[in-house]
């Protein structure tokens, strides 16, 4: 039986090879900075699938709490971590365990090793339940993540807007590489796939702001790699 109505084999020759990649992604390059983009990638049919199946019973979303300053918060969203044995993940004071791939999710994997060449190892979820929903700035660049690989990004549902802008003077200082530079935002909508390439987590944070008057749902996926 196919898992949550996901048919063994995707509609759209979807889960046969497809290189060369459909169409040019857009390339956006800065200083330190390398993105690619490509609008509407997963076709509509198989996005409405995927969505389906993110919001099914074999989803199990989180809203876990971090602690701020002594205080503990949820997070301004859902998230799950899935992953290989063993491809756990520490990020903002908790540690994740990864959940076993569904099979449409590992097809997903699999999709994007055949067409960009890259073998991730783990994937985080991200359900935005409406506007109010957010990621504060950050960089995936904690110690786990290998950081000669990049990290692919697919969004669904409604559009929002990635923020990106020079690693800021912290703890680490500015990075020499992005600063100075202005800051830019990439509005992401159904279907885009945005691969962020190294060395872009060293030298630029990005975060997806509140839009408090977008009421829909936006769910993203980034596919990493965990050293293990
Ligand atoms: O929702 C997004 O597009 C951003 C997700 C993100 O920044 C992350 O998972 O680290």
């Amino acid at each position: 039986m196919p898992h949550d109505g996901w048919p063994r084999r995707l509609p759209l020759g979807l889960n046969q090879p497809l290189l060369p990649l459909p169409g040019s992604p857009h390339r956006i390059r800065r200083p330190g900075l390398c993105l690619l983009h490509w609008p509407g990638w997963l076709d509509p049919a198989a996005r409405q699938l995927l969505h389906g199946h993110l919001l099914g019973p074999s989803i199990a979303w989180q809203q876990p709490q971090v602690q701020v300053y002594g205080r503990l918060h949820a997070v301004p969203r859902l998230v799950c971590w899935y992953g290989d044995p063993g491809c756990s993940y520490r990020y903002s004071g908790l540690c994740h365990q990864p959940l076993a791939w569904t099979p449409p999710l590992q097809q997903l994997r699999s999709l994007l090793r055949d067409q960009l060449g890259w073998d991730f190892n783990s994937l985080l979820l991200n359900r935005y339940r409406s506007g109010a929903d957010r990621m504060g700035w950050h960089a995936d660049d904690e110690p786990e993540l290998a950081a000669d690989h990049p990290i692919a990004s697919l969004s669904l549902g409604v559009a929002r807007p990635l923020q990106f802008r020079p690693r800021p003077a912290g703890r680490r200082g500015p990075s020499p590489l992005s600063a100075g530079q202005p800051p830019l935002a990439l509005e992401l909508g159904d279907g885009d796939l945005l691969l962020m390439e190294p060395p872009s987590q060293a030298h630029w944070q990005h975060g997806l702001p509140s839009r408090r008057k977008i009421a829909a749902e936006r769910i993203n996926l980034t596919f990493r790699r965990i050293q293990t």
